[in-house]
């Protein structure tokens, strides 16, 4: 019996070893069974999914960009803001983007949409406009006329029966129809535009009415709260930038300077499909970390202990706003770890708190009390000033100068965030968000902290009753770091959040990643130099 006993316990344990070792496999960085880097051999690298660049959410499948519902949207708060514009002659018409050449040259600008067209008609190509009849709803898609010279170099253009077909509109016209079409269907009509910019026509010009407050206020506040076919785009550009972070983490035998970081990422992102990045990435190392939006992106590695990267791949014109940081060496110095915790804790207690109604500037405030907190705990801030104290004085903006998040969408700082950045309060200057969370919005939530010299100098040193709760001999400990951002896409549920990024931020996997990435040679990542 006793025997017996011993060993079922023996047998217990070793099977919930067994268990927990196969759970925390699972369970582990990696992200999901797609992306599998963990432990590559032979046999998983040829199970591995191989990104094909093409590929869709299954969700979105036989689904068209809900151009005609956004119009919609458009269409009600625009009545709802102003009795001045009747639905029955009320119409709304945007020129798109067009190709610009570069000065002196053969070539173009990289073409990026204008992103209010792109909401009003879900089409990416150059030189086209979209018109709105507020009375019959109907919504009608210009292409550009087709230039027969151009056909040589860039083959056929899409025909007016595939653009019905692809987009969601009720007609398809060359440009060449639309003095016809606007003398036909908006006799008497009031048509409402951003801006003239690319309309060529003088007759059209002369009708539009450019430049309505009450036109933009009703696309920023349509663009605000994003519909399921957005919300899944922009997870998806999520997705990418989750496995492109990953690939700069283990990739540090090949990372030598900020710009193969930034290499590493565009290369992973570009693979899976993102024609672009939302913004210029910031790839930094050591004390450049503290520059909050730094674009050199070019020094060394050797002989720093901490990277940052802030980049975001975009997925059909919808972007995502990604920041991680980690330890070349692939171990956090002590107070490099003390920070990257300190940060964390700011990030983690600001989602528990994030839900409709939720005021944005009072999640601001929280990250900075949580900051305030641990750097009293660390000593960087004098034990006997209270949290309540430093916060008074505004002392941690030198460490924090910048928002807790913002909206992000189609821009990555997008629009209807309605900041004041004329406001005299250090702390809500730079805070893009001033409104109550709404369900379906989605935000960044990015607390850090920085060591930044010029940030120290304007927002701590000018002021002494700020320099007065700061141990500046404990503060040099901190200098070598630079700074650390953790920032992830947060959709704003029906009674919480969800993260929309599933690249992890726990610092004892980051450590491992990189740890084993630095195992490997140069010559085992796919790199011909
Ligand atoms: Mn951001």
């Amino acid at each position: 019996m006793h025997i017996g006993l011993t060993v079922t316990l023996i047998l217990c344990c070793a099977l919930s070893l067994y268990s927990f070792g196969k759970r925390r496999r699972r369970s582990g960085y990696l992200l999901n069974k797609k992306v599998g880097f963990s432990h590559i051999d032979k046999k998983m690298a040829a199970e591995r999914k191989v990104a094909d660049g093409n590929e869709i959410p299954k969700v979105l499948e036989g689904h068209k960009y809900p151009a005609k519902a956004h119009n919609l949207k458009v269409k009600e708060h625009l009545l709802t803001r102003n009795q001045k514009w009747p639905a029955k002659s009320t119409a709304i018409f945007i020129a798109g983007e067009e190709l610009e050449g570069v000065k002196y040259c053969d070539i173009s600008k990289e073409f990026r949409q204008n992103r209010y067209f792109y909401y009003l008609s879900g089409v990416n190509l150059p030189g086209c406009a979209i018109l709105f009849n507020f009375s019959t709803e109907k919504l009608t898609l210009f292409l550009p006329n087709v230039d027969w010279d151009d056909v040589i170099w860039s083959g056929m253009p899409i025909s007016l029966e595939e653009a019905a077909k692809e987009f969601d509109v009720d007609e398809v016209h060359y440009t060449d129809k639309l003095e016809e079409i606007f003398g036909r269907e908006l006799e008497g009509f009031t048509v409402l535009t951003t801006d003239l910019d690319n309309v060529h026509s003088q007759e059209i010009s002369q009708i539009l009415t450019p430049s309505e407050e009450d036109l933009f206020h009703a696309l920023d506040e349509s663009r605000l709260i994003k519909d399921w076919y957005e919300i899944e785009t922009i997870r998806k550009a999520c997705e990418i930038s989750d496995n492109s972070h990953l690939a700069v983490m283990r990739a540090l035998p090949i990372e030598l300077s900020e710009i193969q970081i930034q290499a590493e990422f565009s290369y992973h992102a570009t693979r899976q499909g993102a024609r672009a990045l939302g913004y210029d990435p910031i790839c930094c190392s050591g004390p450049a970390c503290g520059t909050l939006h730094y674009v050199k992106n070019s020094e060394k590695l050797a002989g720093k202990s901490s990277v940052l990267i802030d980049a975001g791949a975009e997925w059909r014109n919808y972007t995502s706003d990604v920041t991680r940081c980690f330890p070349i060496s692939g171990k956090f110095t002590r107070e490099h770890r003390e920070i990257y915790e300190t940060v964390r804790d700011m990030q983690n207690q600001v989602m528990k708190k994030i839900k409709p109604g939720a005021h944005w500037e009072s999640l601001h405030i929280l990250s900075h009390k949580i900051l305030i907190r641990n750097l009293l705990k660390l000593g960087i801030f004098k034990k006997r000033f209270s949290e309540e104290e430093i916060l008074q004085r505004r002392a941690s903006c030198a460490f924090y100068p910048h928002g807790l998040g913002h909206l992000m969408g189609l821009d990555v700082h997008d629009v209807g965030g309605k900041p004041n950045y004329e406001d005299p309060d250090p702390y809500f200057r730079y805070l893009r968000l001033r409104r109550p969370l709404q369900e379906n919005m989605v935000v960044t939530n990015e607390p850090g902290c920085y060591f930044n010299e010029f940030l120290i100098n304007e927002f701590l040193n000018k002021y002494p009753e700020r320099a007065e709760v700061v141990d500046s001999e404990v503060l040099k400990k901190y200098m070598y770091i630079g700074g650390v951002r953790i920032e992830d896409d947060i959709l704003v549920t029906r009674d919480g959040c969800q993260n929309l990024n599933k690249i992890t931020s726990d610092p004892d996997e980051i450590e491992r990643i990189v740890s084993e990435g630095l195992s490997k040679a140069a010559s085992q990542f796919h790199i011909v130099i």
